[in-house]
């Protein structure tokens, strides 16, 4: 069957060349590297300024200023001292951000997909053509599907306006794989238990802690900014710290207690704390009596999971158990066990997130100093705009009774939804994805592949030539955070904040902001009315005036801090408090999952375990890099080119495998890496399994530093454990061995979406 869709490579005259110097280019100094291509436009009225900003190398958003050279030029990024978020100092992505704006690679101006010769290119177009192609298109999916079968996946500040947008034509399909790929199973959890999320940053109060529990939560790596520092206050202050991660992580070894757990059984460890807390009475008594639901319940679920009994499952020994409770109560209320961020791991997610969530409770940490804070934000009202249409249908549809516990749109759901399938009419036809690599983000690359296949129109708008644009009918180029304005990030902290974002710069080649795409398709699409303001910088001011500030206020300071509305930072100290669960109290017992027909309390259930000379695959961060999208940027590029894979030594001499030696991996289910990547043989990893960064291996010629350079831990993520809660993708099932030359096939036959489809052509002129 002839593709409809091939895989194009978006290549422009110049970067062809300069993919092939690949090898020569990545040695060369980071200046010569800018020197070689950039025409940066000479912009002397901003000449030696400063220009507040908040970061978009990564989720935390840390607030910044953009200094700029003599010429006007964006010369280095540094932390906003009145932010809560950084105090004035940026992690290493952050300081690199300036390398993301230079990078010579970035897409420069709009495409589309168009054949010549019978051969599937990319053509320049203005943004006037790509606009009113765009617009054509979704109007033909609304009259022939509807609006409610076009959706958004997005991550990053500039998908608000994006949102608006495909929720004023009629969809609220918006997807981000930060909650289904990510955090979702831990907002589940913890809403079921304490009728709040947890949300970003996270409300852990760190710093004042006197211990702290992190599972596989691997801060440090993690450079989540603001609580790697009141992490490193923490150890200053010779607290305790206690690690369990199979890993033997930078957290591990900062840590008193590092516990080498046996992957996938953190769950029996949980309820065995939970045993030990309840039957040596170190539990708060006052708090659970005043706050919580279901205490005899939990004690007699628990009763028979001991230490002993969590040994045999987590090979952790009863003893070390016994003495993590007892510093856990001793240093009660003042400890956390943190929730962590990436948890979509074997399925049970959101049981041993409840498990998580029901340990704080225990040890009255929720509401308490030292414990988790009562967060707080102040917000903006929206810009006046008529109501949004109600749309008659929406992904949930394709999912009959499930997962009715999420709370967001699931990435993974929508893409599932976009699959053909004779049970279920709801396939949507039209995506627009923003500031996601879906292709190296989603589990199960061929599925993301085959609901591709089955779109109308897939819209991409990014900085950078990624996995993802190969797939687009029309490729928008945004600028980078450092050339625009944004939202105002008002996110919940210790109190209020506001940040401004503003460029430093102008857009650089032909990009455009997501506000300005967003508000010129409104336009096309008869919803101008959703965006009345003039520009950007008229919708803040309005905004920022309601509340006592301006623009130009903010345009000097960058962060606005605000009082606390009341003196309640720690609210649970015997204050009455009506939670927002069924019952009003701490649920110990959940009553919102018996009704869904879920165990109201966590159930240890076992996972597969890999067949014999197979290794699970255990995958993570790593601090100088943020997932596939910071590969290629050159000075963070020249901190670390490529990821490693961390091979116990027994299971090296085994293999005999040399350290820096290449491999390819493959997983059970036949699937092998497209490159290979080097082993790092240490004792730092358990020997059933095996360890490497997330974001590399990169497949897109157009990168030419990331390029082939390690392995892509995604290509083996095929086995998906779907969380039946909440429909969080687990993606740590997955077993690999060895190969030290290129085994023949790369992709199973089972697994071939149409072979055609992954042509990987050269794109036309760019
Ligand atoms: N195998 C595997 N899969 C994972 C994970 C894993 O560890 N392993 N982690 C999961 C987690 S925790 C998360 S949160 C998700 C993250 O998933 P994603 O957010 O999809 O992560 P990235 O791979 O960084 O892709 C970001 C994309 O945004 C583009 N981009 C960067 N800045 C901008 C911008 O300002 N504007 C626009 N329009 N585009 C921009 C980048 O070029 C890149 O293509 O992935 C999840 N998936
Ligand atoms: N530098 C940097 N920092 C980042 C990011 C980034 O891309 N780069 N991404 C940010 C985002 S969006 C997220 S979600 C967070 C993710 O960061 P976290 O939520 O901290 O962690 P994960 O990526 O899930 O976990 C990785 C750790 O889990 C361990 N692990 C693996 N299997 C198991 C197991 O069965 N049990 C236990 N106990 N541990 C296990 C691994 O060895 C590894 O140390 O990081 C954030 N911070
Ligand atoms: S933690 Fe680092 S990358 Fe993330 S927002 Fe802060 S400075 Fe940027
Ligand atoms: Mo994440």
């Amino acid at each position: 069957m002839k593709t409809r869709r091939e895989f194009i490579k978006v290549s422009t005259i110049g970067v062809g060349s300069l993919a092939a110097a690949g090898g020569l280019l990545s040695s060369l100094p980071i200046k010569d590297i800018f020197g070689q291509s950039q025409k940066v436009e000479n912009n002397k009225s901003n000449a030696n300024k400063q220009f507040p900003t908040y970061c978009e190398i990564c989720f935390w958003q840390c607030a910044a200023w953009v200094q700029t050279d003599e010429n006007g030029e964006i010369k280095s990024v540094t932390g906003n001292v009145d932010d809560p978020h950084c105090n004035g100092r940026l992690c290493p992505r952050g300081t690199a951000g300036v390398g993301m704006y230079k990078d010579e690679d970035r897409l420069k101006n709009p495409k589309i997909r168009t054949t010549v010769n019978g051969k599937q290119v990319f053509k320049d177009v203005t943004w006037e053509e790509a606009l009113d192609y765009i617009a054509v298109k979704m109007k033909k999916i609304k009259v022939e599907h509807g609006a409610e079968c076009t959706a958004l996946f997005t991550h990053g500040s500039g998908g608000k306006f994006l949102g608006h947008l495909l929720q004023a034509f009629g969809s609220t399909n918006i997807a981000a794989p930060s909650y289904a790929q990510c955090r979702g199973p831990r907002e589940v959890g913890f809403i079921a238990t304490f009728g709040a999320g947890i949300g970003s940053p996270e409300p852990t109060d760190i710093r004042n802690s006197r211990c702290l529990v992190l599972i596989g939560s691997h801060i440090g790596e993690n450079m989540h900014n603001g609580q790697v520092q009141e992490m490193s206050d923490m150890i200053r202050n010779n607290a305790t710290i206690i690690t369990v991660d199979p890993r033997f992580s930078t957290a591990a070894s900062k840590s008193k207690y590092w516990l080498p757990i046996k992957p996938a059984t953190d769950l029996a460890l949980l309820l065995a704390w939970i045993h030990e807390i309840i039957y040596n009475d170190y539990y708060d008594k006052a708090y659970i009596e005043k706050y919580a639901h279901g205490f005899a319940e939990l004690k007699e679920h628990v009763k028979n999971y001991t230490p002993e009994w969590a040994y045999g499952i987590t090979t952790i020994e009863p003893h070390v158990i016994r003495e993590t409770a007892r510093e856990m109560r001793n240093a009660s209320p003042s400890v956390i066990i943190h929730p962590g961020r990436h948890v979509t791991w074997y399925g049970d997610d959101t049981q041993r997130l409840r498990a998580v969530a029901i340990l704080n409770a225990l040890l009255g940490s929720w509401g308490r100093r030292g414990g988790f804070y009562n967060p707080e934000s102040l917000h903006l009202p929206n810009f006046p705009a008529p109501k949004y249409p109600k749309p008659n249908r929406d992904w949930r549809d394709a999912f009959p009774g499930k997962f009715n516990l999420a709370g967001l749109a699931l990435a993974s759901g929508v893409c599932d939804a976009t699959v053909p399938s004779i049970t279920r009419d709801c396939n949507i036809k039209g995506w627009i994805v923003n500031g996601t690599n879906l292709i190296e983000t989603l589990p199960d690359q061929a599925n993301t592949i085959k609901a591709i296949e089955a779109l109308d129109l897939l819209v991409v708008i990014d900085t950078m030539p990624m996995e993802i644009t190969g797939y687009a009918d029309v490729i928008l180029p945004e600028c980078t955070y450092l050339e625009r304005y944004d939202e105002i990030r008002t996110s919940a902290h210790r109190f209020p904040t506001f940040a401004l974002r503003m460029p430093a710069h102008a857009p650089l080649y032909d990009s455009k902001p997501d506000w300005w795409i967003a508000k010129e398709l409104g336009n096309r699409l008869g919803l101008s009315d959703y965006f009345a303001y003039k520009d950007i910088e008229e919708m803040l001011d309005w905004q920022l005036k309601s509340v006592g500030s301006s623009l130009e206020e903010m345009q000097k300071i960058g962060v606005k801090k605000f009082d606390r509305e009341e003196d309640n930072l720690y609210s649970l100290n015997g204050e009455d408090y009506e939670f927002n669960t069924n019952t009003g109290k701490i649920e110990l017992y959940s009553t919102a999952l018996e009704e869904e027909g879920f165990d109201p309390m966590p159930k240890y259930t076992a996972h597969p375990e890999p067949e014999a000379g197979f290794y699970r695959l255990n995958y993570g961060r790593a601090p100088m890099h943020t997932f596939s999208r910071t590969a290629n940027n050159p000075q963070l590029f020249e901190l670390m080119e490529e990821n490693v894979v961390w091979v116990n030594p027994k299971i090296a001499e085994e293999w005999s495998l040399a350290n820096g030696q290449e491999v390819w991996l493959e997983n059970q289910d036949g699937v092998v890496t497209e490159f290979p990547i080097k082993v790092r043989v240490t004792e730092r990893i358990r020997f059933d399994s095996v360890y490497m960064v997330h974001g590399f291996g990169h497949s897109k010629k157009q990168l030419s530093r990331a390029y082939g350079r390690g392995a892509s831990d995604t290509q083996l993520v095929t086995r998906v454990m779907l969380d039946p809660i909440m429909g969080g993708t687990g993606m740590r099932g997955n077993f690999v061995t060895f190969h030290t030359s290129k085994p023949e096939k790369t992709v199973p036959d089972s697994r071939k979406v149409e072979s055609s489809k992954l042509v990987k052509e050269e794109g036309g002129k760019a």
